[in-house]
């Protein structure tokens, strides 16, 4: 059945499409109404444990929009959490204090998280994701 699958992924992509311009018309209707915004925006919170030589959890999903609120805990030596292509830095001290960083994830894609701190061996294999998925209707 590879064939008939083919097409239903191909109009499953059509309708997404489809509503993805319905919620833009939506979006500039309401912002010519001066409404608030439906978009769904809101605070995603995550707790990430940085060790030698991961973070867990390693990849952060969100969506465009939302404010990322990244709550850093080392379980061992410093390390640092950077996200380069949205200016994204922040030192993890090593006895395990809690270091918070906040950002508003402006823009869809997916983003490399390294290790910005020199933390041993591994230190270039630390790398995590953040995947800012595009806004969707809700
Ligand atoms: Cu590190």
């Amino acid at each position: 059945m590879g064939v008939p699958g083919l097409w239903d992924h191909a109009a499953g992509r059509r309708m997404v499409v489809a509503i993805g311009m319905a919620a833009a018309l939506g979006a500039a209707t309401t912002a010519m109404r001066a409404q608030p915004e439906h978009t769904g925006e809101s605070v995603k919170s995550f707790e990430v444990r940085a060790s030698r030589f991961k973070f867990e959890p390693a990849v952060l999903e969100v969506t465009e929009g939302d404010t990322v609120v990244v709550t850093l805990r080392s379980a061992d030596t410093i390390h640092g959490l950077a996200i380069k292509a949205l200016g994204v830095k922040v030192v993890i001290p090593k006895n395990g204090e809690p270091v918070e960083v906040r950002f508003v994830a402006g823009r869809a894609g997916t983003f490399e998280i390294a290790c910005s701190e020199y933390c041993g061996s591994g230190h270039r294999r630390m790398k995590g994701q953040l995947v800012v998925a595009p806004p969707t209707a809700r």
